[in-house]
């Protein structure tokens, strides 16, 4: 991938163009992750973007990154793998809010707890939308769709105060429609020393067109107009919890060893693609094969 010197972001378009229905948040999102990895300047050897499922992960064929397709609700656990085999990369997961906080919940949430450096941004539209708009785990308690005409009967989990309660150290939620604002964002987050999330406000105009940009606009409050303090725990998760307003931006960023690979034996001495196999010898573990 020589060619690709991350230096514009058209040079990351690939030869196809997106599929996604016009309208779509991801698009915005598409574009700001194109602009913040120009911004960042990385070597294109030094980016692993893992996708998971869905109208999101689609994603996979419209980047001209290094790239891996999971299953449905697991990217973290290879976007972990990835970064524990060769620390020296960033690693960018892109997955929606069914994948994420649906199927993969338990990645998420266990995850975070080890402060692996890895960056999570999460297309959350309160749908499984490739598979035409089921209720997801974000859905609001009440809200018809596909799998619920009469209305959602579970009340909707909030990915931002379980993440603040359960030691992800980089936390913001952002607009995808705001691309200057998730541009930057996607920066910081990249650049943090440990688990960030970002959960993406999307919206899908096809199975939630109640939350369209003009429901958002009406509906948003920006943390930098609340006097917020991001080294505030608790400010940041009564910003989390509001019932009025949806609150966007960095709610809260802490500084902590990256357990794994400060505390582990073997990756205390630098990235595993570095260790030599020299003194490794497999033989023993052959012979009842033999
Ligand atoms: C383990 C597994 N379960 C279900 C599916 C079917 N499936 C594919 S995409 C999808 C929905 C994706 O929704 P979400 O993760 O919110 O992403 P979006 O399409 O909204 O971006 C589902 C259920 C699958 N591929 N694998
Ligand atoms: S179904 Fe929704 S999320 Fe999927 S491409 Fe269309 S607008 Fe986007």
């Amino acid at each position: 991938m020589t060619d690709n010197l991350f230096n514009d972001p058209q040079s990351l378009n690939t030869l196809y163009r997106p599929t996604w229905c016009p309208g779509c948040g991801n698009f915005s999102i598409w574009s700001s992750i194109k602009s913040a990895l120009t911004q960042l300047g990385l070597p294109p050897e030094q980016l692993v973007i893992v996708y998971d499922v869905g109208c999101s992960g689609n994603m996979a064929d419209f980047l001209k990154v290094y790239g891996f397709h999971a299953l449905h609700g697991r990217a973290i656990p290879p976007a972990v793998g990835i970064k524990l085999a060769n620390s020296d990369l960033k690693v960018l997961v892109v997955i929606g809010d069914g994948g994420g906080y649906g199927e993969g919940l338990t990645h998420f949430l266990n995850e975070m707890r080890g402060n692996h450096d890895i960056t999570v941004l999460v297309h959350n539209n309160h749908r499984y939308s490739l598979t035409t708009g089921q209720m997801s785990p974000t859905t609001p308690k009440g809200t018809p769709t596909k799998s619920t005409p009469f209305g959602a009967i579970e009340q909707s989990l909030n990915p931002v105060a379980l993440a603040l309660v359960n030691h992800a150290t980089f936390i913001a939620r952002e607009f995808a429609v705001n691309a200057a604002a998730l541009t930057a964002r996607l920066v910081e987050a990249i650049n943090h020393p440990g688990f960030a999330v970002i959960d993406v406000l999307q919206p899908c105009l096809v199975f939630n067109p109640q939350m369209d940009t003009r429901w958002y606009l009406d509906h948003l409050v920006a943390l930098t107009d609340e006097a917020h303090d991001p080294h505030n725990r608790s400010l940041a998760l009564t910003q989390a919890l509001r019932p009025d307003k949806i609150a966007v931006g960095l709610f809260w960023q802490d500084s902590q060893p990256q357990a794994y690979h400060q505390e582990d034996i073997t990756l205390k001495n630098g990235p595993l693609v570095r260790h030599s196999l020299d003194h490794i010898d497999l033989t023993p573990l052959l012979v009842p094969f033999a």
